[in-house]
């Protein structure tokens, strides 16, 4: 019969040999690295008490948060760096601390955006508690809080901040979630998530979605990271994000953070400045509306 070659072996399934999009679904602008880089080192908030968009990540304990900190930084110092501690381990959060992170300019200072790392919200006892988060939200914790002292809490202890300046307040809420596990997400972290959504929603905080480990999602991205937009599975994997925490696809951003490589690497970083230029935007957008709304001139 003529028609036997058309079938596939019994090894190759016909799903794997549709896995790609003929273009594109998202355009990316490969190669323009020292644009964007440059519009970021550039950036300056529209308001004249605010010098950094303040990014707070959250998400479970192994998600990405301090890698992508890291690959911030190392997209900006053109090495690989490691000032946010990663953790090798697995299971439970490394970092117990609030931290901000800043990232260094050429000359020195810094550029007009900072992160601030969370503990991670691992289920039960041991993770983050969604109430210290959401004070977070309202910049209320100060460097070096401790999400690990789980005892009543007053907000007398050393750690919390009274008075915070409208710069204390992160403008960005960032979702870190790992492509690979989303499914796997246990519910109390996901009620929690949701949780802090539900309050960084009233603060009209912008919030977005970076889905991290698409080389270890999908092998067509493993083997090349331009494949990013025209895998039909990390499309999935971002739409199951999205529909997870109820926040649109072009607030979805993939990004494969720095993990095993020893040298920068032009792709990879493309996707971090991307995702970095997008979000300094959108958190900026909040400061348009609230100096407008209070009266005081933007600069
Ligand atoms: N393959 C891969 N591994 C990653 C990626 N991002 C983070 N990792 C690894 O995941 C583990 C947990 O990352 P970490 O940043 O410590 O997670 P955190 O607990 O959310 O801060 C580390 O071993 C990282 O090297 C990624 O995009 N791809
Ligand atoms: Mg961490």
């Amino acid at each position: 019969m003529g028609g036997l070659k058309s079938i596939p072996s019994s090894d190759t399934q016909p799903s794997e040999l549709n896995n790609e999009f003929d273009k594109e679904w998202r355009k990316m602008p490969w190669g323009k690295n020292c644009e964007i880089e440059q519009k970021l080192r550039d950036f300056k908030l529209k308001h004249p008490s605010v010098r950094f968009v303040r990014i707070l990540l959250i998400g479970d304990a192994g998600a990405g948060k301090s890698s992508f900190i890291n690959s911030v930084n190392n997209v900006f110092q053109k090495r690989i760096t490691s000032d946010a501690l990663t953790n090798t381990t697995g299971g439970k959060s490394f970092t117990k601390t609030y931290q901000t992170y800043y990232i260094e300019g050429k000359d020195g200072s810094h550029l007009p955006f900072a992160f601030n790392d969370v503990m991670g919200l691992e289920e039960r006892e041991s993770g983050a508690s969604s109430h210290d988060i959401i004070k977070a939200l309202s910049g209320l914790l100060q460097d070096g809080f401790n999400f690990d002292l789980t005892s009543s809490k007053s907000m007398k202890d050393p750690g919390y901040r009274n008075n915070p300046s409208l710069e204390d307040e992160p403008c960005c809420l960032v979702n870190i979630i790992d492509a690979n596990s989303i499914s796997r997400m246990e519910i109390g972290v996901i009620n929690k998530m949701n949780k802090i959504r539900e309050a960084a929603s009233k603060l009209n905080m912008r919030q977005v979605i970076i889905m991290t480990k698409p080389d270890l999602a999908c092998p067509l991205v493993h083997q090349d990271i331009r494949k990013i937009y025209t895998s039909k599975k990390i499309k999935e994997k971002m739409q199951e994000c999205s529909n997870l925490l109820g926040i649109p696809m072009n607030h979805v951003f993939p990004v494969k953070n720095y993990h095993e490589e020893i040298d920068p690497d032009d792709d990879m970083d493309l996707l971090i400045l991307k995702a970095l230029d997008q979000i300094v935007h959108i958190a900026a957008d909040k400061f348009k509306e609230q100096s407008f709304k209070s009266g005081d001139k933007p600069e």
